[in-house]
């Protein structure tokens, strides 16, 4: 009984001991405010359209009145499918659709107003825009979102309570009758004269207390819960500032909103968003940035801008100055009075897909040998090999007290680059606040490049560097958690 107890015993403790061997070490403690589920999805985005398209499309303005007959909207051969692929060629992964713009049109049959595609002769009033544009984003695999003005230039009610409930009503109808919404977008402008049922008046709100933006978040949060919700002030995406497409540099993943002067509180338009350009790295919330920017000089079509269509080398510079910054790329694509996207537009997408394509198609990394400073427990789990293996979800990392690390990249050949990727593991928080690249030559290590922050993504690009050795150098208040490194060569 002993023997075989004894055995038993000796054998229990090889299993233990095995088990403790074989199991990974503790990763990282998370460093400062994180993602949630719903912000890494949209992290994993990147790059996604704007249509904004209704009354506006065939009066030439930017900003309706709310006086416009809805007869005025009517496309002559408006086509989903051809929006839709436009923006799955672009490599878009998602579409947010102006259902209401400032003038009050709906471009959906709300049951809470006439003012929409019901009472134009479009489609004999059966016709349905955002049935249409989510419909064809799920045939091609593209998110849909959803932006509704809180400004609404129509509506005789607005700037009391009763308008406040319309809005929320109109937004229930969007986020339970067209299926997933990936993103709500509230825009703070206001201008404060409009038609209003016929006062013709300029009515003033206190915007941070009108809109009662927390019951109306958890309405979102209730009927579409994986939603990002976006605003001057989040809660989950920040606006970048400025709509040029810019992110700041360095431009961190965290934020702490503050009221502009004379405001009580931060939210779409009382927020001093001039702040959120750069955004804070000590911040209190992980509010990343959106950039949104028009591919014309307007954010709808208008007949005059044919000619002044965003060339593909600028839309190709807004996509480093955004995406590569850490920023999400919010890219308007106006539909014309056809209801389609116009043939220039579409023309630079092409050739800006392309100029990507070419560029991202090899990674010279991939198969290059390894070497990394320090390797965290020496376990398998955080090494340097998880670099370059195409996935965000593994990363290298140190032990705790190595905040400063050392990549070395060896390339099989030697090989010009002018396009470096970085990327942190978004979930244990934006870790490095310095990064370094340099080129082995003539024996010794040049540095070629700088920068602060990473995040979800940091693109360097610049004059082309020929070697077969590379280093990237880290620091920053903890042990880095690094997902991906990438060495590309953007065609000539
Ligand atoms: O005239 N504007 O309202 C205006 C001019 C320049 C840049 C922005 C605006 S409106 C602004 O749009 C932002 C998104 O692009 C946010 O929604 C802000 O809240 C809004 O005020």
């Amino acid at each position: 009984m002993t023997v075989k107890t004894c055995s038993l015993l000796k054998a229990g403790i090889l299993l233990i001991s095995l088990s403790a061997c074989s199991q990974t070490p503790a990763p990282p403690d998370p460093y400062g405010a994180i993602p949630s589920a719903r912000q890494l999805a949209w992290h994993e985005m990147e790059f996604y359209g704007f249509l904004h398209f209704t009354i506006n499309t065939f009066t030439d303005k930017e900003w309706g009145y709310g006086d416009e007959s809805p007869d005025l909207f009517h496309p002559l051969a408006f086509d989903a499918e051809q929006i839709v692929s436009t923006a799955q060629m672009a490599g878009m992964k998602g579409l947010i659709l102006t259902c209401k713009h400032h003038d009050g049109f709906c471009l959906w049959p709300s049951k809470f107003t006439k003012h929409s595609v019901v009472s134009s002769s479009w489609q004999k009033g059966k016709g349905d825009v955002v049935r249409a544009i989510a419909e064809a984003c799920r045939r091609h695999g593209l998110k849909f979102g959803v932006y509704l003005s809180p400004w609404d230039r129509n509506h005789a009610e607005y700037g009391r309570p009763a308008y406040v409930d319309y809005y929320r009503n109109q937004l229930r109808e969007l986020l339970t009758g067209y299926g997933p919404v990936f993103e709500v977008w509230w825009d703070g402008a206001n201008g404060g004269d409009g038609y209003y049922g016929g006062a013709r008046e300029k009515r003033t709100i206190d915007r941070s207390t009108y809109y009662g933006w927390e019951e109306t978040t958890r309405l979102v949060r209730e009927l579409q819960p994986e939603a990002v919700i976006f605003s001057d002030a989040g809660p989950d995406l920040r606006w970048v500032g400025n709509e040029k497409g810019i992110a700041g540099d360095p431009c961190w993943q965290t934020y702490t909103p503050v009221p502009r002067e004379g405001e009580k509180k931060a939210g779409p338009g009382t927020t001093r968003y001039q702040e959120a350009t750069n955004g804070h790295r000590d911040g209190k919330f992980w509010m990343p940035a959106e950039a949104d920017v028009s591919i014309r000089p307007g954010w709808f079509w208008h007949e005059e801008q044919n000619d002044k269509v965003r060339s593909a080398r600028n839309l190709v510079d807004l996509y480093y100055a955004s995406i590569g910054r850490g920023a999400s790329l919010l890219l308007n694509l106006p539909p014309d009075r056809r209801g389609i996207i116009h043939e220039n537009d579409v023309a630079s997408l092409k050739e800006f897909r392309r100029i990507l394509d070419e560029t991202f198609t090899v990674n010279y990394a991939r198969n290059a040998e390894i070497s990394v400073n320090n390797v965290r427990a020496k376990s398998d789990g955080f090494s340097g090999v998880n670099l370059t293996d195409g996935n965000r979800q593994t990363y290298w990392s140190t032990d705790d007290h190595v905040s400063q690390a050392e990549v070395v990249v060896t390339l099989n050949q030697t090989k010009e680059i002018n396009v470096v990727l970085l990327r942190e593991y978004l979930p244990l928080g934006q870790r490095v606040t310095a990064w370094s690249l340099d080129l082995w030559k003539d024996d010794q290590w040049i540095e070629f490049a700088s920068g602060e922050s990473i995040g979800s993504c940091r693109l360097w690009r610049g004059a082309p560097v020929t070697g077969k050795k590379f280093r990237l150098r880290l620091s920053g208040p903890v042990c880095p958690a690094l997902s991906e490194l990438g060495l590309y060569r953007e065609p000539l």
